[in-house]
């Protein structure tokens, strides 16, 4: 009997960045995007074992400079200068900013960033280059032999656009890992299943008509990151019609998820008739986690994994955001399996 193993992408360093803290609704709390969310999903992966989980080559600035401005990297690079133990937060966010902010002064991180919830310190840039580096190799490892590949990519990014970091995002992962399939002709369709709306990603690829992105998420009204994601934004020039913002209410439970998923979402996949696949992996959506307020559970993963799965495209998942750090590695084992069986790479 053979044994499939999948590629999945790490790199120790990644563990380098903790940020402390953020504010949640006047309160100063522990920051929830934490290294240990990326032990408990190396530790469900490793005794799973359908992936087998692998560092990333280094990411080179040209590939990152595909994606962002150079400020971003700048910015980040004045960072790791810090000294170790102190984190600097953007407090100060010029609405004007028309380029004029100076990316070698940390006290104008202000102009490159746009929440307060998203630090930078010394290791900030070598853990979101790492985690963009999984999202590109995993892009990369993607063959007709290997139809899914996971990029265990920490820092997140979906909510970083080219010139914006945020939401605790710094690079654009899935927006790196698009672009590598981009470079190979192929048609993508990103889909983004993260609680909060992929504004990031809306962006990179909002006029672009060969890069599909669909997002799911939290009614922007009411959940961050407040200022995109609405139904009425759905492209800009050629790329008019090849954005897909579908909201869902608070306490959205498995089944009203698969509807909206089979009703609108799949087909409209299928419609597209991508290439590839780019599956912005977040699991915040999940009952019991601290920051989403949908109520899926494991469970659900599994049965949204199958049903991407069934979909039969090649595609490269890249972990966004989960933040109920004790389940989060079974549900994303749930989310990962399920594409597998779905797609038929391994049997249930
Ligand atoms: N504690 C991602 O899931 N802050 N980012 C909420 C309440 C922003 C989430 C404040 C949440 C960003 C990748
Ligand atoms: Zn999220």
């Amino acid at each position: 009997m053979s044994k499939t193993t999948l590629p999945a992408f790490f790199h120790p360093d990644q563990l380098l960045f903790k940020p402390l803290y953020e504010w949640g609704f006047g309160e100063r709390i522990a920051h929830p995007e934490t290294t240990a969310r990326a032990e408990s999903i190396l530790s469900a992966l490793d005794e799973d074992a359908l992936f087998s989980v692998r560092p990333p080559k280094p990411i080179s600035p040209a590939a990152l400079l595909a994606v962002h401005t150079p400020a971003l990297l700048t910015l980040y690079n004045a960072a790791s200068h810090l000294p170790d133990g102190e984190t600097f937060y953007p407090t100060v966010f010029p609405k004007h900013s028309q380029g004029r902010g100076d990316p070698t002064r940390l006290t104008h991180a202000g102009h490159f960033c746009f929440d307060a919830g998203t630090p930078l310190d010394l290791n900030t840039l070598s853990a979101a280059t790492w985690s963009a580096a999984c999202a590109r190799d995993a892009a990369r490892a993607l063959s007709d032999k290997v139809p899914l590949t996971y990029a265990l990519s920490r820092p997140p990014g979906h909510h970083a656009t080219r010139d914006l970091f945020g939401g605790y995002c710094y690079f654009n992962n899935a927006g790196v890992a698009a672009r590598t399939l981009r470079r190979k002709r192929q048609r993508v369709a990103i889909l983004d299943i993260d609680f909060h709306h992929g504004n990031g990603t809306q962006s990179l690829f909002y006029k672009d008509d060969k890069v599909m992105m669909i997002s799911i998420h939290g009614d922007p009204t009411n959940c961050f990151p407040y200022f995109a994601g609405f139904p009425e934004e759905t492209g800009k020039g050629k790329g008019i019609g090849f954005n897909l913002n579908v909201c869902l209410p608070r306490g959205t439970d498995g089944q009203e998820y698969l509807r909206m998923l089979d009703q609108h979402v799949l087909p409209a996949v299928k419609h597209f008739a991508p290439d590839s696949l780019v599956l912005s992996a977040g699991l915040d959506a999940y009952e019991l986690d601290p920051v989403g307020d949908f109520k899926l559970t494991t469970s659900d993963f599994h049965e949204i994994g199958h049903r991407i799965g069934a979909l039969n495209l090649p595609t490269v998942a890249v972990q966004e955001g989960g933040y109920h750090t004790a389940h989060l590695g079974r549900n994303a084992v749930a989310l990962l399996r399920g594409l597998a069986v779905g797609a038929g790479v391994v049997g249930d």
